[in-house]
């Protein structure tokens, strides 16, 4: 499929740096694999499977994915929708004119068998949300698509970030786009500090207490609206707040300024 670069990094609510900042946590580093799933049918199921670590590369000691396909070509029906975690990385993809959604969760040792909310909280995890961000380092997507992150303390507690990740380029970004998600930005259910593109949403009870985090979900385009997308993330984890914003910054303009170039040829 052609590809075009689009500026930027990841997300409002996040900065792209170029520096690793000091880990805090993992989530997952996607060490540990998982086997392929794919779903070829329109049929209101989707698939899924758990896996567990031995090691500490899975914040909670398991991970599940999900896949499901949502939109087909009407007169070519059959494309998939495929997530699978192999060789260091989570992928994702949907075939030609084939939409759908990828999940990923961590709750302990209780299999996701729906894209609903989790319903256990088994991850016993607590982080200081202040100066702390979630980073996800995405090496490639050919498209733009959407992403949801919720963070859950129980079923009424929860905060959930949706936003659109850009298209990351491996010729212009080899070495993939760091995410940053303030930790913080979770507790804001009203949208007053949220940047464009960036949508808060919280449960009955309140916003997810860091301090008890009971489990996270990560949704890949939850509407199944891109069509032909494939994406590979290489790891999750916690980090402090990067050494400078300011270099962040330098680092989306110089990338605008690639995207300029390539569109005026
Ligand atoms: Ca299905
Ligand atoms: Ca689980």
């Amino acid at each position: 499929m052609k590809k075009t670069l689009i500026a930027a990094a990841v997300v409002a609510l996040s900065f792209s740096s170029a520096a690793n900042a000091a880990l805090i946590s993992t989530i997952d580093l996607f060490s540990t694999s998982q086997a392929k799933l794919t779903d070829t049918v329109v049929d209101g199921n989707a698939l899924f499977s758990q896996v567990a670590t031995g090691g500490t590369d899975i914040i909670g000691g398991y991970r599940d994915i999900g896949v499901e396909v949502l939109n087909q070509d009407p007169f070519n029906p059959g494309g998939s929708a495929s997530i699978q975690v192999a060789g260091g990385a989570l992928s994702f993809s949907t075939e030609s004119l084939t939409g759908g959604r990828g999940l990923v969760r961590w709750d302990g040792s209780t299999a996701a068998m729906s894209f609903s909310d989790p319903t256990i909280f088994g991850l016993g995890a607590s982080f200081n949300p202040f100066g702390t961000f979630i980073e996800l380092k995405t090496i490639f997507s050919d498209g733009d698509f959407g992403f949801e992150l919720g963070a859950f303390t129980s079923s009424t507690q929860w905060s959930k970030v949706s936003l659109i990740a850009h298209e990351v380029n491996p010729a212009v970004l080899p070495n993939g786009v760091s995410s940053l998600l303030p930790l913080l930005g979770f507790l804001d259910c009203t949208n007053t500090f949220s940047l464009p593109g960036v949508v808060v949403t919280c449960g009955a009870g309140g916003a997810v207490d860091w301090g008890n985090l009971g489990a996270l979900q990560a949704i890949i385009d939850p509407t199944g609206s891109k069509v032909a997308l494939d994406l590979t993330i290489n790891q999750v984890t916690v980090v402090p707040e990067p050494a400078s914003l300011a270099l962040v910054g330098l680092g989306l303009l110089g990338v605008g300024a690639l995207r300029r170039r390539r569109s005026a040829k």
